[in-house]
């Protein structure tokens, strides 16, 4: 495996299964029983977000107390957690699978860095979470995406310098944050902007030797 890179790190959400779909149909359950406009390009912009910054873009800039503001994404998150009931390795991305045990297979350390709360119970439900030498998640961290916290603790439960460690991420907010703690990024699908270092339609097809040829032959 080539040198330098020790370590991948996986945000889950977008990257190795599709639960976006259900944050959406959460936010807006609340949006509607609030009468608060609410759309699927919306719910794009909080890709990556925390519970509380997904609910700041939902308020879009209307005031609620606390008390509300925990209620709202208490029940958000019942709706959420309702929804997640089958979910099953059926459930994982095009080449995750295969992606994953090669990664192992070649040396590399790998990590989820999720700022989901949930991170535990999906990566369970997937029968993944065995797989991972660490877990960073929204219960990890007290600054989530796009600060580079997250990052930074789960490559430090690996002991490996971010320098030496790629970011796969679907988020423009989860690609800032990997930029920020100094990681190699490759971003995901349609959203992830054009922030990351090396940007690839999926896992499927690519193996992690090509992805670690192509970021070392960018920044050659
Ligand atoms: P929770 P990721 C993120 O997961 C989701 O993309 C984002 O939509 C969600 O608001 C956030 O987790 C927090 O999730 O409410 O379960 O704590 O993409 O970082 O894996
Ligand atoms: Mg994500």
């Amino acid at each position: 495996m080539a040198q330098d890179i020790q370590a991948f790190l996986f945000d889950l959400d977008g990257v190795l299964t599709d639960t976006a779909e259900f944050h959406y149909l959460g936010w807006q359950r609340i949006a509607d029983e609030q009468g608060i406009p609410f759309s699927r390009e919306e719910n794009d912009a909080m890709r990556g977000l925390s519970r509380r910054d997904s609910l700041t873009v939902l308020l879009k800039g209307r005031v609620i107390d606390e008390a509300t503001a925990n209620d709202w994404m208490a029940r958000k998150n019942d709706y959420y957690i309702a929804s997640l009931e089958h979910i099953s390795p059926k459930d994982l991305l095009p080449g995750v699978h295969d992606f994953l045990l090669a990664a192992k297979s070649a040396g590399l350390k790998v990590a989820v860095g999720s700022a989901s709360k949930n991170a535990r119970v999906v990566l369970d439900k997937l029968d993944i979470l065995s797989l991972f030498d660490a877990v960073g998640d929204g219960y990890s961290i007290v600054n989530n995406k796009p600060a580079p916290d997250l990052f930074l603790w789960t490559a430090g439960r690996l002991n490996v310098n971010p320098g030496r460690a790629v970011v796969f991420e679907d988020a423009q907010a989860g690609v800032a944050a990997a930029n920020q703690g100094g990681f190699y990024t490759v971003g995901l699908g349609d959203a992830v902007g054009d922030e990351a270092n090396l940007r690839l339609p999926s896992l499927a097809s690519v193996t992690p030797h090509q992805v670690i040829d192509l970021l070392l032959a960018g920044h050659a």
